[in-house]
């Protein structure tokens, strides 16, 4: 039964179902009645995308006719997320798919199930990046994000006997309906030597004469904004052989030879790098980020030179925001661009690349800043480690005049790193080649401006600025949570879902006991729904009265899931010696991957996993306390768990979290904070109210006084009765079955190391926790703070942080408010 003319951009509920027949018939090929669900789900999607082209279509050309400015957004990572139901919710088409599924049988909620997330990012960084494009198309800012099509995005994590096991994430193996191929490709070179020449005027001029080419083939995905007609997009590079079969080779027998270049060439965006504890040498990754980076670059030039414009005004039309330094290589390539391939003078190129840039830094920590390796960077990119060179020897002239006679300064700014290996320190790169460098907190910021790039602060403070993240309230809170969105909905109205500083109309109903009930019945159906995700997926049973005390993000020592462990294992010493009776039951959980080479963040999930073992199944203890680790947290995951969350922990050591954002997913679903003055807490419990957060532990200053004055973690392991019982019975093997090895290396590590001063903060940890679990077991306590945590999430919208940078940075215009 072929579908009845069906129109592919209708918008009632007729209308999706007989374009949904139609996909599921002609582009699918399936008969709707032998259909699976993810045939339902491919027919589907392409049905959601009919209805995003000709607003798609309609942008662009807009943009070209108002001849906008235009942000290229470059990201290593794009943590996206499942795009069918953000979609949907953006389109404001969910209540008619809903029915349109359900007049022909189908489910719409589990068909949307049936989406591979596109996990592109591994954590805050490519969550981020997600975010601001929801926030900029929905903003009406003209953008095209750029980045790398990973093959295979972040690992997926199993647990097997408590212990993290990766597998691929194969999420492109039954097609991905959301991208379009472009019909264009470009070259990108690598390797190879460098030549002087002379050209027809008699000025003499650089080339790079690269010994590799690889073509850069561009997908794109449309990003809708929330109720507007913008759809901006996502323009990811797929790496391909410029000649993928070489019928010479072939035809001479070597069948593995005519492909080898092929393999090669798919290679760099074959996988996604976790973030390694060792950044260096990994020529793969320098090779994806030259890629990705000169594939949009070469883009943005293209584009520019197609609308008849000089380069001399690139920075007119285009400004680059560079999420990190992973695309910092971007500065000498648009340098090698305008000088090498369109024929302008250094001083003209270095003015519209130093205009064009913007830069973020994400991270204070050192073994994150990226610094290659001289020979390995000269090898592959030899004209850009040339061009690097003269940047540098000019920078420093500047700085020479600036600063005579110290040369302590000289060595510190410079590019080139002299200490010990020869390096290119890409953070400097960034920070010379842009008009403007950003941290993502307050704290982070002052941070950035004291210590990891003073110099430049003291010398360019016009460039420095702060913009706190943020993230979007449409996938974050809408989405992840209709029932939470539906009350507040009904009392304040819905102008809050463009402008989350609306919210603070729900303030009055903190005095509403009513409303209140409400509010917490709500939470605890989210709680309930939690629970039986986990009875499904685990078998465990938890108590959805029970306080949800949450701790999900990366596995890393410096945000410290092993000082929440180590408060659990003292409740449990406490229960069971009898110490402690009535206890707020509390259900642990924790949900993060750890990088796979990380051993001791492998350790502490392998830690929670066994204290979750001898909890959950010990009855003197498991009525008052349960503890889960919830396999591979992801977007997906993380929709379910913010709703359900009572208690935030944010509890990273002062000064070593940049900003956080998962903090701000649970305010808005009105969790509570307990944590640390780290990062965008700080400014959390400002808008909050210190009465509405848990705060303990030593601040960022006292924290770096400590560690200088030389930290003793033993001292506070012999001052703290609890402290003792908890790491003396890991150290017995007393947790882990008489095992003493198994948690030797983090026992010894923390007792004879600390470098997170987990130990120094653990009893103001214990006393800000006992604090919580009081104000938990008071309904008319803790109601009040949980909507009050709602109530005063405005600034955590990332549409919010979108503004700041459009005004301060990127000088273009926003939509309507
Ligand atoms: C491999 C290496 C270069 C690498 C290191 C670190 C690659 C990727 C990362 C991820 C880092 C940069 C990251 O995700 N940082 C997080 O950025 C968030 C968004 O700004 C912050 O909220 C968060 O505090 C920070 O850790």
């Amino acid at each position: 039964d072929a579908p009845a003319g069906d129109d592919r951009t209708g918008t009632t509920a007729e209308e999706i179902a007989a374009s949904f027949h139609g996909h599921l018939t002609r582009t699918v090929g399936r008969p709707l009645e032998r259909s699976s669900v993810i045939d339902q789900y491919h027919a589907l999607s392409f049905t959601v995308r009919d209805s995003l082209m000709d607003q798609w279509l309609e942008t662009i050309e807009t943009y070209r006719q108002e001849d906008v400015r235009v942000l290229g957004y470059l990201s290593a990572e794009y943590l996206l997320g499942p795009h069918l139901p953000n979609d949907l919710l953006n389109l404001d088409l969910t209540p008619e798919t809903e029915q349109a599924m359900k007049s022909v049988g189908f489910d719409l909620e589990s068909i949307a199930a049936e989406e591979p997330e596109p996990g592109l990012g591994n954590g805050g960084l490519g969550r981020l990046a997600a975010c601001f494009l929801d926030s900029l198309s929905t903003l009406d800012v003209p953008v095209i994000g750029y980045g790398l099509r990973y093959e295979f995005g972040i690992f997926r994590q199993e647990i097997v006997d408590g212990w993290q096991v990766e597998t691929s994430d194969k999420w492109l193996q039954f097609g991905n309906p959301w991208e379009i191929q472009a019909s264009m490709s470009l070259v990108v070179g690598l390797f190879g030597h460098t030549e002087t020449y002379t050209d027809d005027q008699g000025a003499v001029r650089h080339r790079w004469v690269p010994g590799y080419k690889v073509k850069g083939i561009p997908f794109d995905t449309p990003i809708p904004g929330y109720k507007t007609r913008t759809v901006n997009r996502l323009r990811l590079w797929k790496s391909e052989a410029v000649d993928s079969f070489d019928l010479g080779v072939f035809n001479s027998g070597d069948y593995a030879g005519a492909v080898r270049s092929k393999m090669e060439s798919e290679t760099i965006s074959k996988v996604l790098y976790p973030p390694d504890e060792k950044v260096e040498g990994k020529r793969l990754r320098l090779t994806q980020q030259f890629f990705f980076t000169s594939c949009s670059l070469q883009d943005m030039v293209r584009i520019h030179l197609s609308l008849g414009k000089p380069l001399e005004e690139f920075d007119r039309k285009w400004t680059v925001q560079l999420n990190d330094t992973h695309p910092s290589i971007g500065i000498a390539e648009l340098m090698r661009l305008l000088m090498d391939e369109h024929e302008m003078g250094w001083d003209d190129a270095w003015r519209v690349t130093q205009t064009s840039f913007g830069y973020t830094n994400h991270t204070l920590l050192p073994e994150a800043l990226e610094r290659w390796p001289l020979d390995l960077f000269g090898n592959l990119l030899p004209r850009h480690l040339e061009i690097i060179f003269e940047i540098n020897q000019r920078f420093l002239d500047d700085m020479r005049r600036r600063y005579p006679n110290d040369d302590a300064r000289m060595r510190r700014m410079s590019i080139i790193g002299e200490d010990g290996e020869r390096t290119v320190q890409m953070a400097h790169l960034a920070v010379v080649g842009s008009k403007a460098v950003n941290g993502v907190a307050e704290l982070h910021t002052q941070l950035l401006e004291e210590t990891t790039l003073s110099d430049y602060y003291e010398a360019f403070p016009e460039r420095f600025s702060n913009k706190t993240n943020g993230v979007t309230p449409r996938r974050w809170l809408m989405l992840s949570n209709p029932e939470l969105t539906g009350l507040i909905n009904e009392a304040i109205g819905t102008d809050w879902h463009k402008d989350l500083y609306g919210l603070k109309l729900l303030e009055p109903y903190a005095r509403d006991t009513e409303f209140l009930n409400r509010w917490r019945k709500t939470q605890e159906g989210s709680k309930g729904r939690l629970a039986a995700y986990i009875k499904e997926m685990m078998s465990i049973d938890v108590d959805p009265t029970s306080m949800f005390d949450v701790q999900v993000k990366r596995l890393h020592e410096y945000k410290r899931q092993h000082l929440n462990a180590l408060h659990i294992l003292s409740l449990y010493c406490q229960i069971k010696s009898g110490a402690v009776k009535d206890l707020t039951p509390r259900t642990f959980l924790f949900g993060g991957k750890a990088a796979p080479s990380y051993t001791m963040a492998k350790l502490i999930i392998k830690l929670i996993c066994q204290i979750g073992a001898l909890v959950n199944s010990d009855p003197q203890v498991n009525h008052l306390l349960k503890v889960i680790f919830l396999p591979n947290y992801s977007v997906s995951l993380g929709q379910r768990i913010y709703p359900a969350a009572d208690l935030s922990e944010q509890i990273s050591t002062a000064g070593f979290e940049a900003s956080g954002t998962g903090c701000m997913k649970f305010m808005m679903n009105g969790a509570v904070t307990l944590g640390t003055l780290d990062g965008a807490n700080i400014e959390i419990r400002k808008e909050v109210g210190e009465e509405n957060f848990f705060l303990f532990g030593l601040t960022a200053p006292e924290i770096s006084d400590l560690r200088h004055a030389g930290y003793n973690p033993r001292g506070y392991y012999e001052k703290s009765p609890l402290l003792r019982e908890a790491l003396d019975g890991l150290r017995d093997g007393r947790f882990s079955n008489g095992d003493r090895g198994l948690f030797a290396p983090l026992v010894n590590d923390l007792l004879n190391s600390d470098r997170y001063l987990v130990l120094a903060d653990f009893d103001a940890y214990v006393a800000a926790q006992l604090e919580a679990g009081k104000a938990y077991s008071d309904p008319s306590r803790w109601g009040p703070m949980s909507l009050l945590n709602t109530a005063r999430s405005g600034k955590f919208s990332s549409d919010r942080t979108i503004r700041q940078y459009c005004e301060d940075i990127w000088e273009l215009p926003v939509g309507k408010r």
